[in-house]
């Protein structure tokens, strides 16, 4: 075995599986691994690399505020927060923000508020406060957000579990109708499940949604961490359908594939009810975090990252949904956030990400049968056209056996 493997293997907890390649080196669509193989990127480790490896203006604007002041903790005021939270209030018309770093405390932040909303502003009795969530979620790792998931497996060993969670189907508007209850603090939900395999709700799905919540005092949180910041084709995938939500949760991407940023995003009356000492993070918005994330909003306007997603996605989802073989099931996918789902009882979704990755494409399955494809949307057209052939002749190579 590769050595470095074998050490992160004796060394690293194995929470992961990863495909056995140790890279080294990236740059835009491409990484490098330690024997000098080049690949393209399809996974833009998860939606966090939308700016492609290694963006030369992030990396300046890192390098500069690091040389200048990089954390202070939320104890005291910084020059870098308020451009920061000014423009991403700005852009996704949202009127507070509370920057967090990773996905998963941002959830645990709108969660916080939704619950502390209905008590102080909706008057909900002490701690009966619900929030409903969708079957087939993921909203992270934290033991409330696998408490709330419906996948046996982030939940065994981890219980028990915070109570007040409700699970409903995904994608049906008249199951949360009958759902909510005077309880109902919030509505929880991803515009396209990402990691429940690229789920695309019917169209109109999200709007009833919102009208739902608007009739019945719930408030609408959407967890835009995978969809948001122009992967699926504009800056938000609830724009698809003319939705503003209550709560707007936000991470990957802000982060511009070099640190974890996060945020919870929501109207004043929902943000106020955090008072000082009610939540807070030691990194959440530091001055570094705060440079680089302004920079990462900059480019996606100035590069028109959304605009590219819209027009190479229904480009490559077209060339995809060309590829015609018995072992693939159905090709969904909404901007650049494609999935591939194969038929699982004929191939396993890792054992075509194992032939793309000898072919020089990296991407991950998620769950057993469905391959992503969510290359930077820095990508270009031919780059694509080159990832389909092979694409293409990986699964005649499979089929072949
Ligand atoms: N919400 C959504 C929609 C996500 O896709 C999170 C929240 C959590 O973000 P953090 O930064 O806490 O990981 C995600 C994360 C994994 C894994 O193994 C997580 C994601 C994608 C792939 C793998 O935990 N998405």
């Amino acid at each position: 075995m590769n050595n470095t493997i074998a050490l992160e293997e004796r060394y690293c907890a194995h929470n992961y599986a990863p495909l056995p390649v140790v890279l080294v080196k990236g740059e835009g669509v491409f990484v490098w691994d330690d024997a000098g193989n080049r690949y393209l990127d399809m996974m833009s480790a998860y939606s966090a690399v939308s700016h492609g490896h290694c963006h030369p203006r992030l990396v300046g604007a890192m390098t500069a505020q690091a040389k200048r002041l990089a954390v202070v903790s939320r104890a005291f005021y910084s020059d870098r927060l308020a451009p920061f939270l000014l423009r991403l209030c700005d852009l996704t018309d949202q009127e507070m923000a509370l920057p967090m770093n990773t996905g998963a405390e941002a959830v645990e932040t709108a969660l916080k508020a939704a619950r502390k909303w209905a008590y102080t502003v909706k008057e909900v009795a002490p701690d009966q406060a619900e929030v409903i969530v969708c079957e087939n979620n993921f909203h992270g790792r934290t033991i409330a957000i696998v408490g709330m998931s419906s996948e046996p497996q982030y939940r065994e060993g981890f219980g028990p579990f915070p109570a007040g969670f409700k699970l409903i189907p995904y994608g049906d508007a008249a199951a949360l109708a009958a759902a909510i209850t005077p309880n109902t603090a919030a509505f929880l939900v991803e515009p396209i499940q990402g990691e429940g395999g690229i789920v695309i709700p019917p169209p109109g799905y999200l709007a009833e949604c919102a009208r739902l919540c608007k009739d019945r005092n719930v408030l609408l949180l959407c967890d835009e961490i995978q969809s948001g910041l122009g992967r699926t084709g504009s800056l938000l995938a609830s724009d698809h359908e003319g939705v503003k939500p209550d709560g707007l949760i936000l991470g990957k991407a802000l982060g511009g594939g070099l640190l974890p940023v996060s945020a919870f995003l929501a109207r004043r009356e929902v943000m106020e009810v955090f008072q000082p000492g009610d939540h807070g993070s030691t990194f959440g918005g530091n001055p570094l975090a705060a440079a680089v994330a302004l920079e990462a909003l900059n480019i996606i306007e100035q590069e028109k990252l959304a605009e590219r997603a819209m027009e190479l996605g229904e480009y490559f989802l077209d060339r995809l949904k060309g590829i015609s073989s018995p072992l693939i099931k159905e090709v969904r996918g909404k901007g650049l956030l494609i999935g591939v789902e194969v038929h699982p009882e004929r191939i396993a979704a890792r054992r075509v990400c194992e032939a793309l990755m000898t072919q020089g494409i990296l991407s991950k399955e998620t769950h057993d049968a469905v391959i992503r494809f969510a290359p930077p949307l820095v990508v270009a057209r031919e780059q694509l056209d080159w990832a389909a052939e092979r694409i293409s002749q990986v699964f005649k190579e499979l089929e072949a056996g």
